[in-house]
């Protein structure tokens, strides 16, 4: 059976101290992860070896929430993926609307740091999702398409190292999340769209959904056929909630 995947995205969120009793907690609820399911956490930058540490051996996945398009060099106030990797981390959540929104990022850069983190042996967790305008003006797939294109139009050898989210701008923090059948719809888009360039990978290819998922609507949002998981942000931060969410996926 295809693998389940919930990522929690806890955002600026976090403490050394919060940090720690949240992963207690979690694993005090799910002392073991279930084989058909990946839970994998992705804590601001500076607690990333904290959260290597804190799940050595729980079989809980680390990751960032954004890299550099670069490995290495001349780069201020850059985080390259191979210190990510160094430091235990094995997932880079490239192109969260928030970065595109409050950092400018674009298409383009967003291909550049999936293939730096591919590059760096991370695996890319790309969000692609359209405002409420762009849904509104009947231009979701074209938003989509060119989103998706531009990522993976760097990427032509990471069969099995991707990650791909389904995140509506609309839906995000604002605790409406997307109906299951609009986001079906999104996802069978998008899985059919990179079948146009390889049928095999896009049948293998996670894709998850993210938006105001909470253990409440994620039973509904995963029972769609191509919902592969979910990137939670608040609830995340719950240890209770997430552990509840994660079980809908089993
Ligand atoms: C979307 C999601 C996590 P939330 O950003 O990436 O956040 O679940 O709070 O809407």
């Amino acid at each position: 059976m295809k693998k389940k995947w919930l990522i929690g995205n806890w955002k600026m969120h976090g403490n050394l101290a919060a940090n720690k009793a949240l992963i207690a907690s979690i694993r005090a609820e799910l002392p073991e992860l279930d084989e058909g399911a990946e839970m994998v956490v992705c804590p601001a930058f500076p607690y990333l070896y904290q959260l290597a540490e804190l799940t050595r051996g729980t079989g809980i996945g680390v990751g960032v929430q954004n890299v550099s398009d670069h490995l290495q060099g001349a780069y201020t106030g850059e985080t390259s993926p191979l210190m990510v990797k160094e430091l235990g981390g094995s997932f880079a959540i490239i192109g969260h609307s928030e970065r595109r929104q409050y950092q400018g990022e674009n298409d383009g850069l967003m291909g550049r740091k999936a293939l730096a983190a591919i590059d760096a042996g991370l695996i890319p967790v790309i969000c692609v999702g359209e405002t409420a305008e762009e849904r509104d003006t009947g231009r979701t797939h074209d938003v989509l398409a060119r989103q998706l294109d531009a990522a993976f139009g760097y990427i032509r050898t990471a069969h099995d190292k991707i990650v791909l989210a389904y995140e509506p701008r609309w839906a995000i923090g604002t605790g409406i999340a997307a109906t299951p059948e609009i986001i079906q719809a999104e996802h069978e888009f998008l899985r059919h769209r990179v079948a146009i360039r390889d049928k095999d990978f896009a049948a293998r290819l996670p894709i998850i959904y993210g938006g105001s998922v909470k253990s409440a609507n994620a039973v509904s949002i995963f029972s769609m056929p191509d919902v592969d998981g979910g990137l939670i942000g608040s609830a995340a931060l719950n240890a209770t909630e997430f552990v509840s969410i994660y079980r809908e996926l089993l």
